[in-house]
C-alpha cells in the first residue's frame, strides 16, 4: 500500500466514503416514499390544516435533514478528495521532486475521510437542533483544519525550492492550493455554530462552498485533464490556450467570490430571485453586477479549454515519447497510445514508490525498476 501513487490513495478513500454514505441517502429517500405515498408519518409531526389536525403524528423533518447531511458532507469530500490526489500527483512530477511528507498525506486523507462521518450537523446549526449537540460537531468539524493543513504545508513545501516547469498542469494544480486555502479558511468560520448563526443563510456561505468546492476541485480535475493528456490521446493540449485557460479562470474565480464574501458578511441573503424590492440591499447592485459579468467572462474560458481540448486531439503536438513528463508511475510505461488491456505482454510489477525523483543523482526512477544493491525504500 505504502507504493501506492496518492491519487490512487484518494481514489481509494473516496470509494470508501461513497460505499458507507450514499445508502444513508437512499434510505432517506426511501423513508421520503413512504411518506409521500403510503401514509406514513416519518418525516411529518403534527400538521394542522384550518384547525383540523391531519392524522400524521410524531416525525420530525429534522430527520430528513439528519439523513441528508449524513451522505452531504462526506459527498463534498468525495469531489475534493481526487482532485487532492490529482494535484499531489500533478506537483511532484512537475517540481521534480519527491512530494513532501508522502505518509502524512496518506494519514492525512485517511482522517479527513473518517472525520467527514461525525460532521454533519455542522449543515444544521440553523436547524433547531440542540445547542450542546452542536458543539460536539464543532469541535470534530474545527479539528478537519488539521489535516488539511498538514496537506497544504506539504504541497507548498513540495513546490518551495523546486525546478517547477511552468505549464498548463502545474499552474492548474498550485491554483487548487491557492483555492483550497481561500475556500478552506472560510469554512473555520462557518464551522463555529456562533458565528454561523449570523452567516448562515448568507453569501458568506454561498463564496465558502464555492470557491473549495467548485472552483478548487474543479482546479484539481483540470490539472489532471492537461497532465493525462498526452497519454490519453498521444498530442500535448495546447499550452497557449491552456495558460490563457488557466489565467482567466483563476483571476475569474477570485473576482466572483471575493466580493461575495462582503455581500454575505453585511448581510445580503442566498437564494433570493432579485433584491430591488429591498431597499437595505440597493447599495450592493454594482457588486452582483460585477460578479454577474466577471462570472460570464470567466465561462467564456471554459469555452477556450473545450476548443483546446478537440483541437488538441487532432492537431496538437504529437508526443514522442511513451513518458513525456518524465513520471515515475507505471501508466507512463505503456505504450504513446495504450491499446486494449494497457500493456502488451505481461503486466508490470511494481517496485518502489511512486515519487523518487532526484534520487542518487538520477532525474527520476520508474516505479518498475527494481531497487538497486544498498538501496532502501524511503518514504
Ligand atoms: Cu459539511
Amino acid at each position: 500500500m505504502w507504493r501506492m501513487p496518492l491519487t490512487i490513495w484518494a481514489f481509494f478513500v473516496t470509494a470508501i466514503l461513497a460505499l458507507l454514505s450514499f445508502p444513508v441517502l437512499v434510505s432517506g429517500f426511501l423513508l421520503l416514499m413512504f411518506d409521500r405515498g403510503m401514509g406514513t408519518s416519518f418525516y411529518l409531526s403534527e400538521i394542522f390544516i384550518g384547525g383540523q389536525a391531519l392524522d400524521h403524528v410524531g416525525g420530525s423533518p429534522i430527520l430528513y435533514q439528519h439523513l441528508f447531511w449524513f451522505l452531504g458532507h462526506p459527498e463534498v469530500y468525495i469531489i475534493i478528495l481526487p482532485a487532492m490526489g490529482l494535484t499531489s500527483e500533478v506537483l511532484s512530477v512537475h517540481c521534480r521532486k519527491p512530494i513532501f511528507g508522502y505518509k502524512a498525506m496518506v494519514y492525512s486523507i485517511l482522517a479527513i475521510g473518517f472525520l467527514s462521518f461525525i460532521v454533519w450537523a455542522h449543515h444544521m446549526f440553523m436547524s433547531g437542533v440542540n445547542p450542546f449537540i452542536s458543539n460536539f460537531f464543532v469541535i470534530f468539524t474545527l479539528i478537519i483544519a488539521v489535516p488539511s493543513a498538514v496537506k497544504v504545508f506539504n504541497w507548498i513545501t513540495t513546490i518551495y525550492k523546486s525546478n517547477l516547469r511552468y505549464n498548463t498542469a502545474s499552474m492548474f494544480a498550485i491554483g487548487f492550493v491557492s483555492m483550497f486555502i481561500s475556500g478552506g479558511l472560510t469554512g473555520i468560520f462557518l464551522g463555529n455554530s456562533a458565528i454561523d448563526i449570523q452567516m448562515h443563510d448568507t453569501y458568506f456561505v454561498v463564496a465558502h462552498f464555492h470557491i473549495v468546492m467548485g472552483v478548487a476541485a474543479f482546479f484539481g480535475m483540470f490539472a489532471g485533464v492537461y497532465h493525462w493528456f498526452p497519454k490519453m490521446f498521444g498530442r500535448f493540449m495546447n499550452e497557449t490556450m491552456g495558460k490563457m485557460h488557466f489565467w482567466g479562470t483563476f483571476i475569474g474565480a477570485y473576482a466572483i467570490f471575493w466580493p461575495m464574501h462582503y455581500l454575505g458578511m453585511a448581510g445580503v441573503p442566498r437564494r433570493y430571485y432579485r433584491f430591488d424590492n429591498f431597499d437595505t440591499f440597493s447599495h450592493f447592485s454594482e457588486m452582483n453586477q460585477f460578479i454577474t459579468i466577471a462570472a460570464i467572462v470567466t465561462f467564456g474560458f471554459q469555452v477556450l479549454m473545450f476548443v483546446n481540448f478537440f483541437y488538441s486531439i487532432w492537431k496538437g503536438k504529437k508526443v514522442t515519447s511513451k513518458n513525456p513528463w518524465g513520471a515515475t508511475t507505471i501508466e507512463w510505461t505503456t505504450p504513446i497510445q495504450p491499446g486494449h488491456g494497457n500493456w502488451p505482454g505481461k503486466l508490470p510489477t511494481v517496485h518502489r514508490w511512486a515519487y523518487d525523483y532526484g534520487k542518487n543523482g538520477e532525474e527520476f526512477v520508474s516505479q518498475v525498476e527494481p531497487m538497486r544493491e544498498g538501496e532502501t525504500e524511503d518514504h
